[in-house]
């Protein structure tokens, strides 16, 4: 008598685990774990995801977005797919799971379903988006954003120093951005959407919970600032004639650390960041006459999204004038704050349960490509704790326990999802 498996017997963490540590490998050796969307080592993780995604069934394609996506058919052959899937793309010196635990933990769901015979009634699509960090171009989620048609002219045109546009690029990884100009997926193309992720935070470490339902994701705000002074000699320069442009970088950095600071309440959750700075000309004896960086601000209010960069450089204005400075701001990217599904929370809440994993309701202060997947179809994600609460760090770690723990939640939230009807909305 053949045993049959289950799909969830057919689960192998060894196999998922292996296959982390495999993907981390495509990194550049020194500053490990960077693998930038675009670059050549990108390149061909991608062939070894394409490999991957075969070998566990799923017939593969590369969709004008340039996301990579694996599909199983479902039994019934005109339902809407049900979609799960992150990014393998990096930050500079990122972790090893952050996006690459939900594009792996996708393809081994699949490789189960496909070793133990069980289709699902809805075909199943796993995804590996393009670009979901803030790629050279300055934008992030760039296949996410591209697939429910939220990647404008603008971010298309948008150029990396040294290479050409993002379309161009976009071009070069298997996309065609000429077809990008309407939703790849529009509401009702999906059943349900399902990320697994790493929280990226310390919430369910401190607390001892191996599962995270996700609620919601902060808005999103990035700037690129340019401030203009004027290039001096450093020894001949008395310090009353500087027009210093890291003086006043300096001092919008102090001020909107302090304003983040003043704004969070125990409802409101602000955070304020500038990671990315480049002086010039950058010499030791020459006075900065050029900054640029980019300013992110996080919140779960809409309106401090909004408007809290405004209000920010308003206030600067009179004291880098006084200085001498010129103060030119670009909002580059503006997500708003997302909840999600109410029926996607409560069945992977559902699924913890039936499998006897404790879990916590939470927000995500990351983003992720479930922010644009959320815009069109019910959607939600699944957190694992990761280790000592830290990610976009090479220190990002995490529990084989709680890996396996994340992949079996997604494998039952997927099936439960499958046979569930969605209230209309
Ligand atoms: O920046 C983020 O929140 C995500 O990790 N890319
Ligand atoms: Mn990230
Ligand atoms: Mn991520």
């Amino acid at each position: 008598m053949s045993h049959t498996l289950t799909a969830m017997q057919a689960l192998s963490s060894q196999r998922l685990w292996q296959r982390l540590e495999t993907l981390s490998t495509f990194t550049d050796p020194d500053r490990p774990w960077t693998r930038r969307a675009f670059s050549p080592r990108f390149m061909a993780s991608r062939e070894w995801l394409t490999e991957q995604m075969q070998q566990a069934g799923l017939s593969v394609r590369i969709d004008s977005g340039g996301n990579l996506i694996g599909r199983l058919e479902g039994t019934q052959p005109h339902a809407k797919p049900i979609m799960t899937g992150s990014h393998s793309d990096t930050v500079f010196d990122g972790g090893r799971y952050d996006g690459i635990l939900g594009v792996l933990a996708g393809i081994e769901v699949a490789h189960a379903l496909h070793d133990s015979n069980q289709q699902l009634e809805h075909p199943f699509e796993v995804v590996d988006f393009l670009s979901e960090e803030p790629s050279d171009f300055g934008v992030s989620c760039v296949g996410s954003r591209a697939m429910v048609g939220a990647l404008s002219a603008d971010m298309l045109a948008q150029r990396a120093s040294g290479a050409g546009t993002l379309a161009e690029a976009i071009t070069l990884v298997g996309g065609d951005p000429t077809q990008l100009t309407q939703p790849l997926y529009s509401s009702g193309d999906l059943h349900a959407f399902v990320e697994l992720h790493i929280e990226q935070g310390p919430v369910l470490e401190r607390q001892d919970i191996p599962i995270g339902v996700v609620t919601d994701l902060v808005g999103i705000r990035r700037f690129r600032v340019v401030i203009t002074g004027q290039p001096d000699h450093s020894g001949t320069t008395p310090m009353d004639h500087r027009k210093d442009a890291l003086v006043g970088a300096a001092i919008l950095i102090q001020a909107t650390q302090q304003k983040a600071i003043q704004m969070n309440s125990e409802q409101r959750y602000v955070v304020s960041t500038v990671g990315y700075l480049s002086v010039m000309p950058n010499s030791s004896n020459a006075v900065p006459g050029k900054v640029e960086l980019m300013l992110e601000i996080r919140s779960n209010e809409d309106h401090v999204v909004e408007h809290y960069g405004e209000q920010l450089f308003s206030m600067l204005q009179p004291e880098l004038q006084a200085l001498g400075l010129q103060l030119h701001t670009e909002s580059v990217s503006h997500g708003k704050p997302t909840r999600f599904d109410a029926e996607v929370v409560d069945r992977i809440e559902h699924s913890a349960g039936v499998l006897g994993y404790p879990s916590l309701r939470l927000p995500s202060g990351a983003g992720h490509d479930a922010v644009y997947l959320a815009g069109i179809a019910p959607a939600g994600m699944v957190f694992i704790p990761c280790l000592n609460g830290r990610s976009h760090c090479p220190e990002e770690g995490i529990q084989l326990a709680h890996m396996e723990a994340g992949l079996k939640v997604l494998l039952q939230s997927i099936q439960t999802i499958d046979q569930h009807v969605f209230n209309q909305k």
